[in-house]
């Protein structure tokens, strides 16, 4: 019999700020892709976000492109998604600036991310930086998603798109679904494998700090290696007392499907010279057919670009429906 219960919708992004991380992996990628058959899914390479900090061009255009071929690599499929680039959308930005107007400066100068960013990138304080949620939340309501499958540091930015979305649907009638955050059990937080104080970050400085999706097997086990972890010299999971390894027990427990109990009875008695060598070849085994699949997509680029162009499209279609009726209620005339 035919389903015809209407799917829920859910939309998430990704910034092209670098190759991603096995923490975007384990705490969102992964999941998008475990959605994908239960929701009606969109999924977007949010380059408009990423120049909120400086970008150099040629660099830039190559991570959009590769982003968007990592996402078809963990397996996407364009027939069941709509996989596409946000700056071919042009619906973003215009609900953006509408939402900007409807966001109070009190509430921005909160968000954590910003006060973070402002701190690393002191020089380059911009506006955009600082009102980046109106456009992550103009991303998610333009589609209507029910829900946001995000690692746990975006929660905040997730609550502000739900303010900004009440507010919006008190003063107009419902306007926009009133979207919720998906974030994973296991893997909403991986940390840097040098600091596991930091969460692991693709724009991090340290490339020992963080293994990158498509990092080559010796790369990650070198990585693991030298990940901190304690002097203790057992595996036992305790976040505030043993960081470092925590963190790598979530990873393996993400990679193997093993849970911390299991873990720890498997490693009792071991070192942690043999714990690390278990977690880079689990890691090893999950990024493997990954990174093959994108040196296939990135050889095609005439079809990359066939398909970003089919997303947008339909990208596009959707969004301005919303766009249209938020432009309507405000009092615009429209075309
Ligand atoms: P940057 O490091 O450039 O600030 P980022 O990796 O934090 O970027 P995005 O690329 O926009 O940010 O993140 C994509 C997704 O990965 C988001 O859902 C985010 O919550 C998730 N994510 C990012 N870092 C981690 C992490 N360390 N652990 C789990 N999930 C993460
Ligand atoms: N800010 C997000 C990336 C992002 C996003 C979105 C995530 C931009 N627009 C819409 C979910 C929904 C981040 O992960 N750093």
């Amino acid at each position: 019999m035919e389903n015809t219960e209407k799917k829920k919708k859910i939309l998430s992004c990704i910034q092209p700020t670098g190759t991603p991380t096995l923490g975007n992996y384990l705490g969102a990628l992964k999941n998008w892709k475990a959605l994908e058959d239960d929701f009606d899914a969109a999924y977007a390479v949010a380059d408009l976000h990423a120049i909120t900090v400086r970008q150099e061009p040629q660099q830039f255009r190559k991570q959009i492109i590769e982003a968007y071929a990592l996402l078809l690599s963990i397996g996407l499929s364009p027939e069941k998604s709509i996989v596409f680039v946000q700056s071919h959308v042009p619906t973003h930005a215009q609900l953006a600036w509408i939402l900007n107007c409807y966001t109070q400066f009190g509430e921005m100068s909160r968000m954590t991310q910003f006060k973070d960013k402002s701190r690393s990138h002191a020089d380059n304080i911009n506006v955009g930086l600082f009102s980046y949620p109106v456009l992550m939340a103009a991303d998610i309501l333009l589609y209507q998603a029910d829900f946001v499958p995000v690692g746990a540091d975006q929660k905040q930015h997730l609550e502000i798109a739900r303010d900004i979305a009440s507010r919006f649907n008190g003063m107009y009638g419902n306007v926009f679904t009133i979207p919720e955050p998906y974030i994973p059990k296991a893997g909403a937080r991986i940390m840097s494998l040098q600091d596991p104080a930091k969460k692991m970050s693709k724009s991090d400085e340290n490339t020992k700090s963080f293994i990158s999706m498509l990092d080559k097997p010796e790369t990650i086990m070198k990585k693991m290696r030298s990940a901190v972890t304690d002097s203790e010299a057992s595996v036992r999971f305790d976040e505030e007392l043993k960081p470092g390894v925590s963190n790598l027990m979530n990873i393996y427990s993400c990679c193997t499907g093993l849970d911390h109990e299991q873990i720890e009875k498997d490693f009792a008695g071991k070192g942690y010279g043999d714990f690390k060598t278990a977690v880079g070849e689990a890691v090893v085994e999950e990024l493997r057919p990954i990174r093959e699949n994108f040196e296939m997509y990135m050889k095609d680029q005439a079809m990359l670009k066939e398909m970003m162009t089919k997303g947008a499209d339909i990208a596009t279609r959707i969004s301005q429906r919303t766009l249209d009726k938020t432009m309507k209620k405000i009092g615009y005339v429209l075309k």
